[in-house]
């Protein structure tokens, strides 16, 4: 099996979160997230400090709109999404006592989009009728980060997630919509977050789920689709969250990740050939620690600057579980 090669996963990612030009133009109106992919994928490579803290916390509150809403950058709007990014870096950084009086607003930005069936728009801003299945994990994992999960209606919530379970044990963006990897972890990681995991049909999940493996060893997020390192998150994960990790081949996973790395530039691809971007080398990161430390996965990994062991991660709020345990 090839090794996980940390110095150049650095590289990669501190270049991307630093040099500015063409595609750091391109890419901020999901720039809030993109610091949380960066800042994470360091912090499970033992490289936190690669990243200047006081810089990226000033990011942060520089996106915080009045109505206590965070948008992927200044001068855009504000959505759910980018709250729990904003968060989650907070989170990381060990920050979220700069919050003060203003938590207080962030959760009434939550709760004001929480509809009365439990499900929730991704902003006040966005079209009203259209509600998502990740708007509900963003909400939930935003609160439970803020401590304030009894701020909600979380009996509604479920019930509304419930609604979303398909025929084929997986869940989509809506009521009826189709069964997507993506929404899945969002639904289950939802469920977890409020302790009614075992209220849906897992045994059938955990069968849509592990079909999800190809002969290549890599993930796809639904039927008839192509292999894709982020589904080594968003796939796995939701296997580790019902406990049916062992469903799959690990080493083969863990091959297909560590095949879709590059080689000259450092950070992973969506599959092997195709250019590495923050968001997968996040995902197929994580997707190793989860199979490192729940399959016992084992994976050669080479550095000369840092420790060479990956982070343990949490598979419902993607962030290195040390931190939520101090919170
Ligand atoms: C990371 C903790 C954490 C939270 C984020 C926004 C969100 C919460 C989750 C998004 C979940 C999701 C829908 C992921 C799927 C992303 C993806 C690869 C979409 C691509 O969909 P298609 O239809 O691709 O283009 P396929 O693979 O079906 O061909
Ligand atoms: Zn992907």
């Amino acid at each position: 099996m090839k090794s996980l090669n940390v110095d150049k996963h650095v590289k990669f990612l501190v270049k991307a979160a630093t040099t500015r030009g063409f595609e750091w133009e391109m890419t901020e109106y999901l720039r809030m997230s993109g610091i949380y992919w960066s800042l994470t994928a360091l912090d499970l490579l033992g490289q936190l400090d690669q990243l200047p803290r006081e810089d990226m916390i000033s990011y942060v509150f520089s996106c915080l709109s009045e109505n206590g809403g965070f948008s992927p950058a200044p001068n855009h709007y504000p959505t759910i999404i980018y709250t729990l990014s904003a968060i989650q870096v907070l989170v990381i950084l060990e920050a979220t006592d700069k919050l003060g009086e203003k938590k207080l607003k962030v959760i009434e930005f939550v709760k004001s989009l929480q509809n009365s069936d439990g499900s929730f728009i991704g902003s006040p801003d966005d079209d009203k009728e259209e509600t998502d299945t990740r708007f509900s994990f963003c909400a939930i994992a935003t609160l439970k980060l803020l401590n304030s999960l009894d701020e909600i209606d979380t009996s509604k919530t479920v019930d509304h997630i419930k609604a979303c379970q398909n025929f084929d044990g997986a869940f989509g963006v809506r009521v009826g919509s189709e069964s997507h990897a993506g929404q899945v972890f969002c639904c289950v990681g939802t469920l977890a977050l409020l302790e009614k995991l075992e209220t849906i049909d897992q045994e059938l999940l955990g069968w849509w789920l592990a079909d999800r493996q190809l002969p290549c060893g890599g993930l796809n997020g639904r039927p008839m689709k192509k292999e894709d390192v982020c589904y080594s998150w968003w796939a796995l994960s939701s296997l580790v969250m019902i406990k049916k990790s062992a469903w799959i081949d690990h080493k083969k996973l863990a091959e297909f990740i560590l095949s879709a790395a590059d080689d000259e530039i450092g950070g992973i691809a969506d599959r092997p050939g195709d250019i590495p971007d923050p968001f997968h080398t996040l995902f197929g990161i994580a997707g190793l620690s989860l199979l490192q430390y729940n399959n016992s996965l084992d994976l050669e990994i080479v550095s000369k600057t840092s420790d060479i062991k990956l982070k343990p991660i949490d598979p419902i709020l993607c962030l290195p579980s040390y931190l939520l345990r101090k919170i």
